[in-house]
């Protein structure tokens, strides 16, 4: 393998994306690769970030603002990237995370029309100058993603909105990924399963230029 600092990974995408399975394989290849990583998730992630997921996606009677929720996506953050993702960075450990701040601009931004402006104030109180090496994008139409979510069962209060909040979700990611595409790979998540992780593989193994295929 060629001489690589440890890396941050994100995976982002709507709703059925398929980041969580994707995830397992990624994780199957830098074990291959002896590799050492912590798998992580956001919102939550440490013990406090999680109490802050609960708040975030349960659905109660009271309705959080979309700018009590964008604070919340940050305040969890700075405690999982304070207490979880830069100590394991600092020790060398990569850190392979389901969502980051990609998702706020995303979600908070594109979906709850919050605007962008707000978000990088909150991204350079909160990371400074800290975001992730590589993120992998999983595009997939949004009737498929949520078609599937909702096979999977057990909507949370953000994926109970409308189609053309998760339309709007898509095109932010597909504008992050376009001017950001030395960081963001970009993948067909419509295919299946074994497509997909073969074309991840492939597209990381050369990239960090990894020798071992998992299994
Ligand atoms: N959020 C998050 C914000 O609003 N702002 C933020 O800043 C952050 C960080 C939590 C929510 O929080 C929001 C976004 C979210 O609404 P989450 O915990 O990541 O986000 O939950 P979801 O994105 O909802 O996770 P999902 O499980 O729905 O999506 P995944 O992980 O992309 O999909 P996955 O792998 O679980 O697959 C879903 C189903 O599809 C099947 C799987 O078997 C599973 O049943 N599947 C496929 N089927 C066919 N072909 C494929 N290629 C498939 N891949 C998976």
């Amino acid at each position: 393998m060629k001489n690589h600092k440890a890396q941050f990974i994100t995976l982002e995408g709507v709703e059925g994306a398929g980041k969580s399975t994707q995830k397992q394989a990624l994780c199957q290849l830098l074990d291959a690769n002896g590799i050492r990583y912590i798998e992580t998730r956001e919102p939550g992630g440490t013990p406090y970030a999680e109490e802050i997921r609960a708040l975030l996606l349960d659905s109660s009677d009271e309705i959080p603002q979309a700018k009590t929720e964008l604070l919340l996506m940050f305040a969890a953050r700075a405690q999982h990237l304070e207490t979880k993702i830069l100590p394991a960075l600092e020790r060398d450990l990569w850190v392979v995370c389901d969502r980051f701040t990609d998702a706020t601009y995303a979600y908070q931004g594109g979906g709850r029309g919050l605007p962008g402006g707000w978000i990088q104030t909150l991204e350079k109180l909160v990371q400074d100058e800290r975001v992730p090496d590589v993120t992998l994008f999983f595009d997939v139409p949004v009737e498929i993603g949520l078609t599937r979510a909702h096979r999977r069962g057990n909507l949370d209060r953000i994926e109970s909105e409308d189609i053309e909040f998760f339309e709007r979700v898509r095109r932010t990611y597909q504008q992050i990924a376009t001017r950001d595409s030395g960081r963001v790979i970009t993948l067909d998540a419509t295919v299946d399963v074994e497509l997909l992780t073969e074309e991840m593989t492939s597209r990381l193994m050369s990239r960090w230029g990894l020798k071992c295929r998992p299994g």
